[in-house]
């Protein structure tokens, strides 16, 4: 149960400084933290958002949190409902894709995904990032075995085309994360430029088909994460994972991408929408213009 949200002084004035503490409740629909968290910086967050087109959070989720997503979705795994809303189609018996698929909007059929997709440490978040309510569009869980493709370099806004505005994507890390086991690359600054049409992928490399060019000038850099870390970014920032070559090590992420409240439009596959405040579903318009890349293009999952 979340009790309250405590401003503290910082003697720098305009600097918003939020701590929670969430203690154990009847309310067992929240995500429940044994310790307070972090004090956390949201003007600083912001700042770098706008400057970089993302930031990190460090220990979002508590160790406990981590723990329970992971079970759930090994679980989900074990069960083999990890295909159950969409398919990557990877079928070859060598890809350990094939073995451990991605899970893609668990939120619809899983409620402990649906609780993290509505945490409300990311709704404190991302309305002091956006400087609105967000609403939430999707969840994803990416188990990434060793040996596994990465996600070739993309920016997200182009599959949700969020109008007005962008997406945001909260990506949380599960495991260590590093260059080894193929953390995230982010473009720092990349957000400020256009969305950007797709080109063909290298599909040794990346099991996402679509990829962006890095403009010249710019360089992605790795984002290495703890457990329970999350990076925070912008829906036109150019990411995007190389492969997992650890030997041993997965790489499991737990993601959820959101938008303003007042977004307008949305594609097809991010609807319903789900609101905060009550985690009932909420419906806008399905984008039909096809966005910056062609007539026909309507996004698609991501
Ligand atoms: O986890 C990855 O490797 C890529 C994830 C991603 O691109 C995203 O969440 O938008």
């Amino acid at each position: 149960m979340l009790h309250v949200a405590r401003l503290a002084a910082t003697g720098n004035p305009g600097r918003e400084i939020l701590r929670f503490a969430r203690l154990p409740g009847k309310n067992v629909q929240r995500p429940r933290r044994m310790t307070p968290s972090p004090v956390r910086d949201l003007t600083a967050f912001k700042e770098a958002y706008e400057r970089d087109g993302y930031f990190v959070v460090p220990a979002l989720f508590s160790p406990s949190e981590v723990a329970e997503i992971i079970a759930e979705f090994e679980a989900i795994h074990t069960a083999g409902d990890a295909e159950r809303i969409y398919s990557d189609k990877i079928t070859d018996p060598n890809d350990p894709l094939t073995h451990w698929p991605r899970v893609v909007h668990p939120h619809r059929f899983n409620a402990v995904a649906r609780r993290y997709l509505l945490h409300p440490e990311i709704r404190a978040l991302l309305t002091a990032t956006l400087g609105a309510e967000p609403v939430a569009a999707q969840t994803m869980y990416y188990f990434k075995p060793p040996g596994s493709r990465g996600q070739a370099m993309h920016q997200d806004n182009l599959y949700l085309l969020v109008q007005p505005g962008t997406c945001v994507g909260v990506w949380t890390a599960m495991d260590v994360c590093d260059e080894q086991n193929g953390c995230m690359m982010v473009v720092p600054g990349s957000h400020r430029g256009n969305l950007l049409c797709n080109e063909n992928a290298h599909l040794g490399e990346s099991f996402a088909p679509g990829f962006v060019r890095i403009p010249k000038g710019m360089k992605a850099v790795p984002v290495r994460l703890q457990p329970g870390d999350s990076l925070v970014f912008h829906g036109q920032l150019i990411h995007g994972s190389g492969p997992n070559r650890h030997p041993t090590r997965f790489r499991r992420s737990f993601i959820g991408h959101y938008a303003a409240g007042n977004v307008q439009q949305i594609s097809q596959f991010y609807l319903p929408l789900v609101k905060f405040a009550d985690s009932a579903d909420y419906e806008v318009t399905a984008v039909t213009d096809g966005g910056a890349c062609g007539e026909t293009w309507q996004g698609a999952a991501h």
